[in-house]
């Protein structure tokens, strides 16, 4: 589906999508050579370009009995193999002004990028490193691209709490009260069995710190109706990252109306897994009852290479979207995001 003038043009803002899912092959191919790392998932190495190319094409599952493959990554699994470069402060702001350089190409005018810390000092990269070349690179993003951004910290909620609580507590003189390089906190990787109240107290302790909270709450994963609520009445996070199933739930509708709790929806990351019929109405429903959103990107790089104009093109094409809709839904990102007011007015 190509991208249209029309979305190209439009004036955007980008609120969910992971740093390190946009690093692209080719960078990732740079980076291992210069710092002499193998390319690999497990055993497997790949040792060519097109090797390597070829592990995009993630697997769903590993149960042979439902169509997957042992031998082939699932998707977190490529996205954290694609981290294993990524070492010095220099592979980070290189990483983050490629990204920033493409929001200028794709008229991106403001992004909040999640990043996951820990899963580089869980590699034994100082957190120096990232949070120094991220924080350079918003710097230069201004001054060389004119795109500003805000960051959002990310726990990896398959890891303890309290591996999380230590990498912000190293993060936080790099937090909007410090260095300002990011402004809020979410919760990241595999949600299975991590509901978002097992992180109510740090939440509590980043809204404590001057930070605003968000949460994922994947579409279709187990127990995602519980995860929604807790995310809305349990810990009262200010956005929720997808969410798409609280259409099941007249109460979770009720709750984000109430609160002015927007949605960060990814159309392409469902359409992955749902047919076009299935999903895309959704789109129209959330509209038809009030709900705020905007559409997104999530992991480019390992979504075939997908990025937020791709995404909104298929709101428009599959969703029968108007283009007033279209724009509506540009402007809501401006109203959900955490820019200054006066930023703000300035991107649109
Ligand atoms: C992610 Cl699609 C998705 N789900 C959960 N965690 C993530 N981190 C990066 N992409
Ligand atoms: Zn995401």
């Amino acid at each position: 589906l190509a991208v249209s003038p029309f979305i190209a043009s439009l004036p955007k803002v980008e609120l969910h999508i992971h740093i390190e899912g946009t690093l692209q092959p080719a960078l990732r191919w740079k980076l291992a050579q210069r710092n002499n790392i193998p390319l690999r998932f497990k055993s497997q190495e790949y040792h060519t370009y097109e090797e390597l190319l070829e592990s995009y094409n993630v697997t769903y599952n590993h149960r042979p009995e439902l169509g997957g493959r042992k031998d082939v990554p699932t998707f977190l699994e490529a996205y954290f193999a694609g981290c294993e470069v990524l070492l010095t402060e220099d592979d980070f702001y290189d990483l983050a002004m490629d990204y920033l350089a493409q929001c200028r190409e794709m008229n991106v005018r403001y992004v909040e990028p999640f990043f996951d810390i820990q899963a580089h000092t869980r590699r034994g990269v100082p957190a120096e490193h990232v949070l120094n070349g991220y924080l350079r690179a918003q710097r230069d993003g201004v001054s060389r691209y004119g795109v500003r951004s805000n960051w959002i910290f990310c726990f990896l909620r398959d890891e303890p709490v309290e591996d999380g609580e230590a990498a912000y507590q190293t993060a936080l003189p790099w937090a909007k009260s410090g260095h300002g390089l990011f402004h809020a906190v979410g919760l990241a990787s595999n949600a299975y069995e991590r509901p978002p109240i097992l992180f109510k107290k740090a939440f509590e302790r980043a809204q404590a710190d001057g930070l605003h909270i968000t949460t994922h709450c994947d579409f279709g994963q187990k127990d995602t109706h519980e995860h929604i609520r807790q995310a809305i009445f349990d810990v009262q996070i200010e956005r929720i990252d997808h969410g798409l199933d609280v259409l099941d739930r007249d109460e979770l509708i009720a709750g984000l109306v109430d609160r002015n709790v927007g949605l960060t929806l990814c159309p392409h990351a469902y359409h992955r897994r749902t047919a076009t019929e299935v999903l895309f109405p959704k789109l129209r429903q959330l509209l038809d009852r009030g709900v705020k959103f905007c559409i997104n990107s999530d992991d480019p790089v390992y979504m075939h290479d997908v990025w937020i104009d791709g995404n909104m093109e298929k709101a428009y094409h599959y969703g029968g979207l108007t283009k007033q809709e279209m724009v509506q839904l540009a402007r809501n990102a401006v109203d959900m995001c955490w820019a200054d007011e006066a930023v703000k007015k300035d991107i649109y």
